[in-house]
Order: structure tokens, then C-alpha cells, then sequence
């Protein structure tokens, strides 16, 4: 084929790939802007007021209108820190008991509906959901320690004060993969350069954001209508030797051209790239 050709091609595959690259990071970006700002909503009206100035009802209320402001984001919760001295004094306030998470295996014989769930098995603390936007109402309750993916979130926000995300793993009730966005609340206004430990011992609670990935890319690409012309995959590199697979067909033609886009979402412990390819060949 003519050079000149190959040259115009790969040129429109980089610009394409890049510009959706980008749209996807920003919007990103914006919603974790947005859950940074609910993690201080939470910190200044219910742990900084007596009596707390918010409730299931308020919280569901404020998180529905402000939806659009979190693109991509399937719901927001919170779940508070609770020691296992102060358990029993917390299931009689809220008059439930706080739950154990059911692993993937188990949600395909058992409800996840929070009715159904076990009791958590005593721990050391625990982080149940007490505040939840309506369209993750099913996890309140539970403890989000009790998950793998969700209590290593959880540790690493509270210790670094940054917004942490999850690898992709198989949110509840959605059961295909997704990632969450975790950011600690403090019960002090924390030096900047607070140590791991003094934000350790601050934390009070953990905002978090769940980001039903396929769903969201895809609503993201059909806006730009270019599915008849390029195949979008979107991958987490954080392990260069095994890449997971968040968004994107499984089968691909090799049809010559590949181009990479580096995608930030804002935590440096994780790598995401989007990979473009041509849907036919010259
Ligand atoms: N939110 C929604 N669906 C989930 C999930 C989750 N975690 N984990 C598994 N499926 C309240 O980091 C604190 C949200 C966890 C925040």
C-alpha cells in the first residue's frame, strides 16, 4: 500500500484513540472531584455538627440531584469506622446488625439483598455502609471491610488521604467488573504532611464511588459515534505481565495498526491504557 496512505491512517487511529483517551480521563477526573467534595460534605455536616445535619433521607436526596455531576459513577456510600468496642452500641442505634459480605462464588447461590446476609463474624473494626445513594441502596449495612478489594481500598485511602482505586473486580449485585473510588474522612483537620499513622487514627469513615466500567464506556464512545470504525479495549496494566480487560470486545481481527493511549485516573498506584484498532483493514 501506498506510504502516504499508511502514514494518513495511523495518524487518524492516534487522533481518535487519543481524543477518546482523554474524554474518558477527564470525565473520570470530574467525578472524583465530585466525591472528593461529598467526603468533605460528610466531614462538615455530620461528624463536624451536633446533632448531625444528615440522615439516610438527605443523603439520598443530595446524592440523586447531584448525580451529574459524577459521569460515570453507577452510586456513591458511606460507610463509618466502627471498633469492635463500640459494635454492639452501633447495631442497637441503627437497630440492624452490620453484615458480611458474600464472595463472587457465594452471590450465585445466595441473595445479595441485605435482608438475606450473615452477620459480620467479630473483628478487630469494621466499615458498614450507612448512607447510600438510591441506586446502591443494597449495600447498606454491610461491612466493606469484609471485601477483599474493598477493605485494601480502604486501608490505602485512610492512610494516604488521596483517592484511592480498586483493581476491577466483580461489583455486588451488577456482577460483571467494575472499580471503586475511595477517600477517608477524618475526624481533624490533618496536616498536609500528616504521617500514614496520624491519618490512621483520624479516620472516621470512607466515601465511596463505584464505577460501573462496560456500561459507562460505552455510553462515553456511542456519544462519539465512531463504533463502525474503530474497536476501543480498556485495560488495567497496574501488573504489566497480566492486564485485565475492563472494557472491550473479546474477539479482535488484527487488521495492521494498534495505538495506545495512556489513560491517568489519578491514582499512581494504578496503570490504565486504552488500546484502538481499526474495525477493517485497508
Ligand atoms: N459499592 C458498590 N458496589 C460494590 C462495592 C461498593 N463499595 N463493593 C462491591 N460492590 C462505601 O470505600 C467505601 C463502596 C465502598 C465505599
Amino acid at each position: 500500500i501506498n506510504e502516504g496512505i499508511v502514514f494518513k491512517r495511523k495518524e487518524t487511529l492516534t487522533s481518535m484513540c487519543d481524543e477518546r483517551a482523554r474524554m474518558l480521563q477527564d470525565q473520570f477526573n470530574v467525578s472524583m472531584n465530585h466525591v472528593h467534595a461529598l467526603a468533605i460534605l460528610v466531614s462538615t455536616f455530620h461528624h463536624g455538627k451536633q446533632p448531625t445535619a444528615i440522615d439516610q433521607k438527605t443523603f439520598g436526596e443530595y446524592t440523586k440531584r447531584t448525580a451529574f455531576e459524577r459521569p460515570l459513577t453507577t452510586g456513591v456510600a458511606y460507610a463509618l469506622r466502627v471498633l469492635q468496642s463500640e459494635r454492639e452500641q452501633f447495631e442497637k442505634e441503627h437497630g440492624w446488625t452490620i453484615k458480611k459480605m458474600v464472595t463472587e462464588d457465594q452471590s450465585l447461590i445466595q441473595d445479595c439483598d441485605p435482608e438475606h446476609l450473615d452477620p459480620s463474624p467479630p473483628q478487630d473494626e469494621y466499615a458498614p455502609v450507612i448512607f447510600s445513594q438510591e441506586t446502591v441502596s443494597h449495600i447498606v449495612s454491610i461491612d466493606m471491610m469484609s471485601g477483599k478489594e474493598d477493605r485494601e481500598n480502604i486501608l490505602r485511602a485512610r492512610a494516604s488521604g488521596k483517592g484511592v482505586l480498586t483493581t476491577p473486580f466483580n461489583l455486588l449485585k451488577l456482577n460483571h467488573l467494575g472499580v471503586v473510588l475511595t477517600f477517608a474522612v477524618y475526624d481533624t483537620h490533618l496536616a498536609l504532611d500528616a504521617t500514614p499513622e496520624q491519618r490512621i487514627n483520624a479516620t472516621v469513615g470512607y466515601l465511596g464511588a463505584s464505577y460501573d466500567v462496560p456500561s459507562l464506556v460505552e455510553k462515553l464512545l456511542h456519544q462519539l459515534a465512531s463504533k463502525q470504525t474503530i474497536v476501543v479495549h480498556v485495560y488495567d496494566t497496574t501488573n504489566k505481565t497480566k492486564p485485565i480487560k475492563m472494557y472491550g470486545p473479546k474477539n479482535v481481527t488484527d487488521t495492521g495498526l494498534l495505538h495506545i493511549s495512556n489513560l491517568d485516573f489519578g491514582d499512581p498506584a494504578r496503570k490504565h491504557e486504552m488500546q484502538c484498532r481499526f474495525k477493517q483493514k485497508p
